[in-house]
């Protein structure tokens, strides 16, 4: 009995790992904090769009950290008053999948910008073969949206060798220098679609002893519910 217990437990144990995203994986900021090793968050001000590893990004304290940890309406803010600057976020998320096994990459932005010449924020992907800032999506809110880019192709292109991808946000305006701009975050999330993922539950068990023959024969069914595999064509 004791072993029958042992073997349901850990065929409940692996098919809980398999159960909930069947191939996606949702990166967010919860729990991170300046220690951690993975995920990043940054704040600059400028009038440009510096590259990722441009000296002018800070980091964020632990304290703001907290306020991008979920969608709450607890926000970090970052305010800026230069004539012609911007004021800017960068976030850095460590994806665990093999780059050449990702087929979407979804990053999402929540929060608005506010400036002399109008409200809004822009968001853009870093493409490290290109050096460029990319795939550039807008809002005009003054309060918070969702502003998302959605990656289908050369996703290569955006997941550098470290196994990064860089979002950028930043004000659509700028200070002029007598009123601040503002940009403010209350969430950022990056989600990772894989290839070749199988999803896994169990639908019932039950035991079916025979305890007609000795010695007694122990037996359990599992009604298992699967995804097939998709063809990845051998390639990686
Ligand atoms: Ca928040």
């Amino acid at each position: 009995m004791l072993t029958r217990q042992k073997m349901v437990e850990e065929v409940n144990r692996i098919v809980r790992q398999n159960r909930n995203k069947p191939n996606e994986t949702l990166y967010y900021f919860a729990g991170v904090g300046q220690t951690t090793g993975t995920h990043k968050a940054y704040h600059s001000d400028s009038a440009n769009e510096p590259a990722p590893d441009h000296v002018g990004w800070n980091e964020l304290s632990n304290v703001d950290y907290e306020k991008i940890w979920y969608s709450d309406d607890n926000r970090y803010s970052k305010s800026h008053n230069v004539n012609g600057e911007y004021a800017l976020m960068l976030f850095r998320f460590k994806i665990d999948s093999r780059e050449k096994t990702v087929k979407k990459i979804v990053l999402a932005f929540e929060g608005y910008g506010t400036a002399p010449a109008g409200n809004g924020v822009i968001i853009k992907v870093w493409n490290h073969v290109a050096s460029a800032w990319q795939n550039a999506q807008s809002g005009t809110g003054g309060a918070d949206e969702t502003i998302s880019i959605t990656l289908t192709s050369s996703l290569t292109d955006y997941i550098d060798d470290s196994g990064y991808v860089w979002l950028l946000a930043k004000t659509t305006n700028p200070s002029d220098g007598i009123t601040p701009a503002i940009l403010y975050c209350d969430y950022a999330c990056c989600t990772v679609t894989v290839n070749g993922i199988t999803y896994l539950d169990i639908v019932s068990y039950r035991d079916a002893d025979r305890v007609d023959v000795k010695p007694f024969i122990f037996r359990t069914e599992f009604t298992l519910k699967s995804w097939s595999f998709e063809d990845i064509g051998g390639v990686f």
